[in-house]
C-alpha cells in the first residue's frame, strides 16, 4: 500500500546526489543508442591472448578521448541474467532475489522506465533483438517500460544460417537494425541486444577469425572466439555510425550485461589469465563489465568510480540533462563525484573501494587481503556492519517495489503513466 512506498521514498531522498555541472546536460537532445554486449566481462579490455589482441574494436571506443569508461563497473544480476541487466538499466531497479523480475512481473507492473521517461521529451524509442519477442517476457514488458517499437526475430531474414543459438548473428543482427535505426524520428532511444557471445560460447567456424584458447575447459576456451565475434560485429556497425554522420547527433554507450564465464572454471579462468590463485575475493573482481558512454564534445577520461549496472540510468539522465530528481531509481548517477561506491551484489556480496564481501568473508579490494573476524578493528566492524546494513536495505526496498507494484501509487512529476493498450509490436505489412 502506499505507506510502503514512504519507506522507499524516504530512503531514496537520503541517498539523492547532486548532478556535476561538468556533464550535466553534455548530451542534451542527441539521440541514445545503448549498446548491450552478452555476456562480455571487463577484463576482455586490452586483454592480450599469447601476445595477440582479442577486441580491438571496443578496446579502441574505451580509450576513445570522447568516451567515458569506467574500469570498476559491476554487473548486479540474479537469477534473472540478461533480464536483470535490462530491468537494472531501464530502471534503475534491482532484479528479484530469485527469478526474472521481467518474467514475473514486467507484464502487469507500473514502472518509470526510461523509454517512457524519454518520450515525455519528445523521444521515439525502441529496442532491437534478433531473437524471439517473448524471450524474458519482453514483448510484454516492454509495453509496461512504454517502448514504441520492438524489432525482434519477425523484422529479420529467416535464412537459417544467419541464425546461432539464440538468434541472428550479431553481425547480420547489426547490419540489419541499420534501416530501422535510419527510419526512426529523431530523437530516439534505441537498444541493441546482441546474442552470439552467449554461454557455451560454440559459434560456426566460418564466422570465427581467431584460434580457441587452450585451457582445456571447451566452454571457456571458445570465449575469446566469440568475444572477437562481436567485437567486429561492434567494428562493422562503428563503420556505419560515423559514415552515415549518426555520430554527429548521437550518444551510444555500451555495456556488458554479465558474465561469460562462471566460478565453476576456476582452473581454467586461472589459466586464460595466468594467474597463480583465484579464489573467492578475485570472483567478486572478475564481475566487472565495461560500461562506455560515447558522444562527440564529451570530455572522455577511464573513470574509477565504483558502480554497477543499477547507476546506468541516473547517470545518462545526467548527461541527457533530464531532471532526476524526483525518480524512484535506487542507483546513482556515477559522474556526480558524490556517489557511494557500494556495488550491491544480488547474493549479498559487495564491493566499495575499500573492502569486498565474498561467501559471507571481508576483504581488503586493493590488496585482496582477507580480514579475519577476530582481527577487526572497531572501525572496521562497524563500517562493515554498515555496509551490508546498506547492502540489504537496498535491495530489500527495490524488491518491494517490484513485489508490491509501488510504481502505481507513484506520482512522478511531469511523467505520464504508461498506458500499455497503446503498444502493439507486431511487423508492419505480415
Ligand atoms: C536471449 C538472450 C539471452 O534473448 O538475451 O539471455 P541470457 O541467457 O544471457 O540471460
Ligand atoms: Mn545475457
Amino acid at each position: 500500500n502506499v505507506s510502503d512506498l514512504t519507506s522507499v521514498t524516504q530512503y531514496l531522498d537520503q541517498h539523492r546526489v547532486p548532478a556535476n555541472p561538468e556533464y550535466f546536460g553534455k548530451a542534451k537532445g542527441k539521440n541514445v543508442i545503448i549498446f548491450h554486449l552478452e555476456s562480455f566481462q571487463q577484463f576482455l579490455i586490452d586483454f592480450k591472448y599469447k601476445g595477440k589482441v582479442v577486441t580491438p574494436n571496443l578496446n579502441a571506443l574505451y580509450h576513445n578521448p570522447n568516451s567515458i569508461s569506467f574500469d570498476n563497473f559491476f554487473n548486479q544480476v540474479g537469477e534473472g541474467k540478461t533480464s536483470d541487466a535490462e530491468m537494472m538499466l531501464e530502471n534503475s531497479l534491482f532484479g528479484l532475489p530469485s527469478g526474472s523480475a521481467m518474467q514475473l512481473y514486467g507484464g502487469e507492473n507500473t514502472f518509470n522506465a526510461a523509454p517512457a521517461i524519454l518520450s515525455q521529451h519528445n523521444y521515439t524509442t525502441a529496442s532491437l533483438h534478433g531473437g524471439n519477442s517473448s524471450f524474458w517476457n519482453r514483448d510484454s514488458t516492454y509495453k509496461s517500460w512504454g517502448y514504441d517499437m520492438f524489432v525482434s526475430k519477425s523484422f529479420y531474414p529467416q535464412n537459417k544460417d544467419y541464425y546461432h543459438g539464440y538468434g541472428l548473428k550479431d553481425k547480420i543482427f547489426l547490419k540489419d537494425s541499420i534501416p530501422y535505426l535510419e527510419e526512426l524520428p529523431q530523437p530516439f532511444y534505441a537498444k541493441l541486444i546482441t546474442v552470439s557471445n552467449h554461454y557455451a560460447f560454440d559459434f560456426d567456424k566460418k564466422d570465427l577469425t581467431i584460434g580457441r584458447s587452450d585451457t582445456g575447459d571447451p566452454t571457456v576456451d571458445g570465449y575469446i572466439q566469440t568475444a572477437r565475434y562481436l567485437d567486429e560485429a561492434v567494428g562493422e556497425f562503428m563503420n556505419w555510425f560515423h559514415q552515415s554522420g549518426m555520430s554527429k547527433n548521437t550518444l551510444i554507450a555500451f555495456y556488458g550485461d554479465h558474465y561469460g564465464i562462471s566460478d565453476n572454471h576456476k582452473p581454467a579462468i586461472r589459466k586464460l589469465l595466468g594467474r597463480k590463485s583465484f579464489g573467492e575475493f578475485d570472483d567478486v573482481q572478475f564481475q566487472r563489465v565495461p560500461l562506455i558512454i560515447y558522444s562527440e564534445g564529451l570530455p572522455g577520461k577511464i573513470d574509477h568510480t565504483y558502480g554497477g549496472e543499477i547507476d546506468f540510468l541516473p547517470t545518462l539522465l545526467g548527461l541527457m540533462g533530464i531532471d532526476n530528481t524526483k525518480t524512484l531509481q535506487f542507483g546513482q548517477d556515477l559522474l556526480s563525484g558524490k556517489s557511494n561506491q557500494i556495488v550491491a551484489q544480488r547474493n549479498g556480496n559487495f564491493v566499495t573501494p575499500k573492502y569486498t564481501k565474498a561467501k559471507g568473508k571481508y576483504y581488503l579490494t586493493k590488496t585482496g587481503e582477507h580480514i579475519g573476524s577476530d582481527e577487526e578493528t572497531d572501525t572496521e566492524k562497524e563500517e562493515l556492519s554498515n555496509l551490508t546494513n546498506a547492502v540489504t536495505t537496498q535491495l530489500s526496498l527495490s524488491d518491494r517495489v517490484i513485489q508490491r507494484d509501488l510504481l502505481r501509487f507513484y506520482d512522478l512529476p511531469n511523467f505520464k503513466k504508461v498506458d500499455r493498450s497503446k503498444y502493439s509490436y507486431t511487423k508492419k505489412n505480415a
